[in-house]
């Protein structure tokens, strides 16, 4: 590997819950409503409800459908025809085995059994269309959604403070890709920006091989609106998840799309890393149509469930080369003759998403030796 960017191209840092964990006190708050049992009158309240549709053939009353807008130690805030509603979860979804650390995330449609003016009790989640998840660090079996029914994931990052990372890119287009989302690329504070420095060559050889592989790959700044109409015109009439590294300015970005005013933080001037301001994930309408998803800032990303022979899959301008590579099933790692290695000498493959995909290989040889 070119020692060249050396500096930048670091990229795995310690796990980060992100999310703030609910103490055991709070837990129990938010599981209290499901242990009152479901009384006849509650029902027979429940069918007069107007909020509750019949089911003319069963009698039974259908529970509203209502989508999951952020979720906090007092409960899962719910949105149903315009109105919020607090609610808990019935304690047989949580006894459910599933390979996710959460149950409900952001983004979920569920169903809810009103349990007066303003709270509920979920009781169905409804299949989901994609899933945003990253694997979780102490059971990294299981994974950590952050995100679900979304059309696109905004990979934002920023060329300073903190610096470019294309191997954390280069992840999240794969958790995009593997959770049926679009990868879109965002690369904020633009205006810090030097010609003819390093951190300027490295984001040029970025752009060609995202644009290259048609991921849209859009440099922007709150500070003087560049590319802001570019990225509001792709995020209209879709639901859109702001994900990356603390301090890159996702809620800036939010705060310029929407005109809303969410807080935003600084960097630590010791670190360069940003503040963790964000704390919970929540969906946000857009004024044109659409929703967009702010979460806090994320320390590393670990890819869930990410097999060897999968990663290659990926990195589309690198399976295209291997059948002419000596050995099939060549990793383009070692092996003699190897077009690919071949390519990137050449320039022909981007010398930084081969380092990514060799990284990824590493980290997963290195995973299956620690089984
Ligand atoms: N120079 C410059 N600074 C920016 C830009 N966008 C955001 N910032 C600054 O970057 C800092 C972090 O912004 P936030 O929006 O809080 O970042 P975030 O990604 O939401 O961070 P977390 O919530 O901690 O994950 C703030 O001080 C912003 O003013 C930009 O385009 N240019
Ligand atoms: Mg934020
Ligand atoms: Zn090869």
């Amino acid at each position: 590997m070119s020692p060249k960017y050396d500096d930048i191209l670091r990229y795995e840092e310690e796990f980060h819950e992100g999310e703030q964990k609910f103490s055991r006190k709070e837990r129990k708050r938010i599981t209290e409503g499901d242990r009152s049992k479901y009384k006849k009158t509650d029902q027979d309240q429940l069918k007069k409800n107007a909020l509750v549709p019949t089911d003319s053939e069963s009698e039974l009353p259908k529970p509203p459908v209502g989508r999951v807008l952020s979720i906090h130690p007092e409960g899962v805030q719910v949105e149903y025809q315009e109105k919020l509603y607090r609610c808990s979860l019935k304690g047989t979804l949580k006894k459910e085995k599933s390979n996710f650390k959460n149950l409900v995330a952001v983004g979920d449609f569920v169903q809810f059994q009103l349990r007066g003016e303003e709270e509920g009790l979920i009781v169905h989640i409804e299949p989901r269309k994609s899933i945003l998840s990253r694997a979780d660090n102490l059971h990294r079996r299981k994974q950590q959604l952050i995100a679900v029914n979304i059309d696109q994931v905004i990979i934002t990052s920023s060329i300073h403070y903190p610096p470019l990372k294309p191997f954390l890119i280069d992840r999240y287009i794969i958790a995009a890709q593997k959770g049926k989302m679009d990868p879109v690329i965002v690369i904020n504070k633009i205006d810090l920006l030097q010609e003819d420095t390093e951190e300027h060559a490295l984001l040029l050889e970025c752009q060609e091989a995202y644009r290259a592989l048609s991921i849209p790959f859009i440099m922007i700044s709150i500070k003087t609106g560049q590319g802001v109409d570019e990225l509001k015109k792709l995020m209209q009439n879709k639901s859109s998840v702001f994900s990356g590294q603390s301090g890159v300015g996702k809620s800036s970005l939010i705060n310029t799309m929407t005109g809303m005013d969410l807080k935003t933080g600084g960097v630590v001037f010791k670190t360069f890393k940003g503040s963790h301001t964000t704390t919970t994930t929540q969906l946000i309408p857009l004024p044109n149509g659409g929703f967009c998803i702010d979460t806090p800032g994320i320390k590393s990303f670990g890819l869930w469930d990410l097999e060897e022979s999968e990663i290659q899959h990926y990195f589309a301008e690198i399976s295209e080369l291997s059948s002419q590579c000596r050995f099939i099933g060549c990793s383009h790692q070692t092996e003699q003759d190897c077009a690919v290695k071949q390519a990137v000498e050449e320039n022909k493959i981007s010398f930084v998403r081969f380092a990514s995909y060799s990284a990824l290989i590493e980290t997963v040889r290195e995973e299956h030796r620690n089984r």
